[in-house]
């Protein structure tokens, strides 16, 4: 049976998302980030980190752990590095307020990193890459989460789903940026499984015995596995040791048990890196980005397709037709806003 879906506009689903982050007491500049950061997740069909996160935002407020108020302080710590103290609070807007320095220290000293500390994190790595791309830099981001998935050999859990995201910039172009967890899947396509009541594909989780499964709901109380065997458990020890050691953060297994089982999101670091090609290159930046632009064509040229691609395309057709969510889900996130018929903007679809 298929399941009844809504369509909202981009505008019904910004203000619904910022009904419901400010209902649940998230400050102004903090619910503005936030519900951006939510809109383009799913504007860009990135379903698991889309409208469906707010109902992990929402609780993790409830918990009393995130600090609602939080302030950012920002501290210049070296040539090329910016350090955001987070305070606690959720990433996007510590982000937004850490990122331009960086982009000034890149542009004077050709790279910088910006680390972000004590930050909850829950969205989506590209929506912080492909801007900085568009404005020409080259930028990789970092950041671990929870201790949800094994080492590759291992049967228990370790890592977080410690995405990377890579952006890169294109004159003519939609920058290239791709952006996936180092585990498998993101836990969040097995939550939506699990709402869903589908099976995972094989060879995403273990369940707590150590068994492979394809049932969400188990693969959520076992073990996520690692893409790529050995080669994806090696690169999640990197972002762990990046953003986590190298910048005075916590690690995934040490988030886990600071969340003391409220099943808060993720508060830990992260990092971004800034290249600026223009410092790097001088005038041979121009030879050098077209280069690049072969490599893409070569890419395309074999009938394979760029990651953002699907992404872009799905942007366009947000823009145009608005995002359509399962109705169940809708239902649960108008029911997180605090007495719906009496605020205006919170579009009441309820059957
Ligand atoms: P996927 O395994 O779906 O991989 C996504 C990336 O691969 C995208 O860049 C996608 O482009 C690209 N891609 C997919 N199929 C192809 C293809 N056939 N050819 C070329 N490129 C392709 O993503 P994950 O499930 O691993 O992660 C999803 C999201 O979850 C990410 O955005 C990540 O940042 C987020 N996440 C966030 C965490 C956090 O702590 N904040 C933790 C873990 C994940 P396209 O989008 O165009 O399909
Ligand atoms: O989907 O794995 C995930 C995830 C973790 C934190 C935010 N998203």
């Amino acid at each position: 049976m298929m399941t009844e879906e809504v369509t909202l506009t981009l505008g019904e689903a910004s203000d619904l998302s910022l009904h419901i982050l400010r209902d649940a007491g998230l400050a102004g500049k903090h619910a503005e980030a936030v519900a951006a950061v939510i809109v383009a997740g799913q504007r860009d069909e990135c379903h698991s980190h889309g409208l469906y996160r707010l109902i992990g935002c929402a609780h993790s407020l409830a918990t009393g752990r995130v600090n609602k108020t939080a302030r950012p302080k920002i501290n210049d710590t070296a040539p090329s590095i910016v350090k955001v103290d987070a305070d606690y609070g959720f990433s996007p807007y510590a982000y937004n307020e850490g990122i331009a320095l960086a982009l000034a220290k890149a542009r004077s000293q050709g790279l910088a990193a910006l680390a972000i500390n004590r930050c909850y994190h829950f969205s989506a790595l590209w929506a912080e890459v492909e801007p900085l791309a568009e404005q020409g830099f080259a930028a990789l981001a970092l950041t671990p989460s929870h201790s949800w998935v094994a080492p590759a050999g291992g049967t228990r859990p370790l890592f977080g789903t410690n995405p990377i995201a890579f952006a890169w910039p294109r004159a003519d172009n939609h920058p290239f940026v791709f952006d996936f967890a180092t585990s498998a899947t993101a836990r969040g396509e097995i939550e939506l499984h699990r709402r869903a009541g589908k099976s995972l594909a094989p060879g995403l989780a273990l369940d707590p015995s150590g068994r492979p499964t394809v049932d969400p709901a188990e693969a959520l109380r076992g073990a996520m596995l690692t893409f790529g065997g050995h080669k994806g458990s090696a690169l999640s020890t990197m972002v762990e040791l990046l953003a986590g050691p190298l910048i005075d953060d916590m690690i995934s297994l040490e988030s886990k048990a600071f969340d003391n089982e409220l099943g808060a999101m993720p508060c830990h670091g992260e990092l971004i890196l800034v290249l600026d090609p223009s410092v790097f290159l001088g005038e041979a930046l121009g030879k050098n980005l077209a280069r690049a632009e072969m490599l893409f064509d070569a890419i395309i040229g074999q009938d394979a397709r760029l990651p953002s691609q699907r992404r872009y395309e799905a942007r366009l057709n947000s823009l145009r037709a608005g995002v359509t969510i399962p109705r169940p889900l809708y239902e649960e996130l108008v029911a997180l806003v605090k007495a719906p018929s009496e605020k205006a903007g919170a579009p009441d679809r309820r059957g």
